[in-house]
């Protein structure tokens, strides 16, 4: 299978949009402008970008605490997203769900969701209904390494496995789940060999390597959408800041964050792009360039927005 420079820019260019976003959060966070709970993607961009590359509009993500890359490599809006975070009433849950409850159904988005694991059982339902209704369409289950352990991770995939769903597991082993490093929370080194349990493939990859990741998940998806059933990828990576931001992160070894710093998925790929010809250093300050004025246009949107209004409080709310 052959990438093509332009795809290689459009990768670029995702990773870029994703850290950046996510860079401006942390800044926000900080300033006490996020009233929520943020879980940031940094460092673990190259997985979002590479496996939702493979998907189309119709096709579906379920994703996790730590969304905000899988939501805009899926193509959320950045606006709607930031005046989320901002809690406005223009954000994509009116400003009442936050970082942890962005979904957009229309762009195959089945939501982040705060509860550990509960992407599994929904990617497989999305994957059941694409088969049942004869799309060719398929699911992608974004999940941690830490989720791996959950209930819902086995009957995911067993139920996948025995109805040949069209879902790709993606699992994004980053060594942590809060501060229990992957070694200390389970026996096996790479979380793909679970795969073998449910007779479905099973593939672990560089996830610090957006081309590694593209080439896994797109193996996995095209056996899908042939009607092959589920697929498990493990995309090893590390998440640079803490669990969530004021999370101090003291429980790591520098040594090992300094290893992983230099692992950074973006300015790898920046370096190859460079290497091949396929860009100058000069187009890349211009992605650059072109993404701090989306962000900046994100934020300006947030900021000007409106709060929700009072009346509201008890529309949209189940209980
Ligand atoms: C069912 C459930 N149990 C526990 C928690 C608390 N919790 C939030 S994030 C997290 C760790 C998740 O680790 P992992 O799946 O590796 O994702 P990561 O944070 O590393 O992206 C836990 C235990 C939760 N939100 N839901
Ligand atoms: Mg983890």
């Amino acid at each position: 299978m052959e990438i093509t420079p332009n795809q290689l820019i459009d990768f670029y260019t995702t990773m870029v949009r994703i850290r950046k976003f996510e860079q401006k959060a942390a800044e926000q966070f900080a300033a006490g402008k996020l009233p929520g709970f943020v879980h940031l993607y940094v460092g673990e961009e190259a997985v979002a970008t590479g496996a939702c590359a493979n998907l189309n509009e119709n096709d579906f993500i379920t994703s996790t605490h730590r969304g905000h890359g899988h939501l805009i490599a899926k193509g959320g809006k950045l606006e709607l997203m930031m005046a989320e975070l901002y809690g406005k009433a223009t954000g994509y849950c009116r400003g009442k769900g936050g970082s942890m409850h962005i979904a957009d159904v229309d762009l195959g988005i089945l939501g982040a969701n705060g509860i550990v694991g509960a992407g599994q059982p929904i990617s497989v339902g999305a994957a059941f209904a694409c088969k049942y209704k004869g799309t060719n369409n398929v699911a992608v289950c974004f999940h941690g390494d830490g989720a791996s352990n959950r209930g819902t991770f086995h009957e995911a995939l067993n139920m996948a496995a025995v109805f040949k769903c069209p879902v790709v597991f993606v699992c994004e082993n980053n060594m942590y789940g809060i501060s229990n490093y992957q070694k200390n929370h389970q026996t096996v080194n790479d979380i793909a060999d679970r795969a073998a349990s449910y007779g479905i493939p099973g593939a672990s990859v560089d996830g610090n390597d957006v081309i590694a990741v593209y080439e896994a998940v797109n193996a996995a998806v095209d056996q899908a959408r042939k009607g092959g059933g589920p697929s498990l990828v493990e995309c090893k990576t590390w998440r640079h800041r803490g669990h969530f931001e004021g999370d101090p992160a003291t429980y790591k070894d520098p040594k090992e964050q300094a290893e992983w710093l230099a692992k950074d998925p973006i300015p790898r790929l920046a370096k190859k792009l460079i290497e091949m010809k396929a860009a100058t250093q000069a187009d890349l300050d211009a992605i650059d360039a072109k993404i701090d004025d989306e962000i900046a246009k994100a934020v300006d949107f947030a900021e000007k927005s409106p709060w929700p209004d009072v009346s509201d409080l008890l529309t949209d709310v189940v209980a």
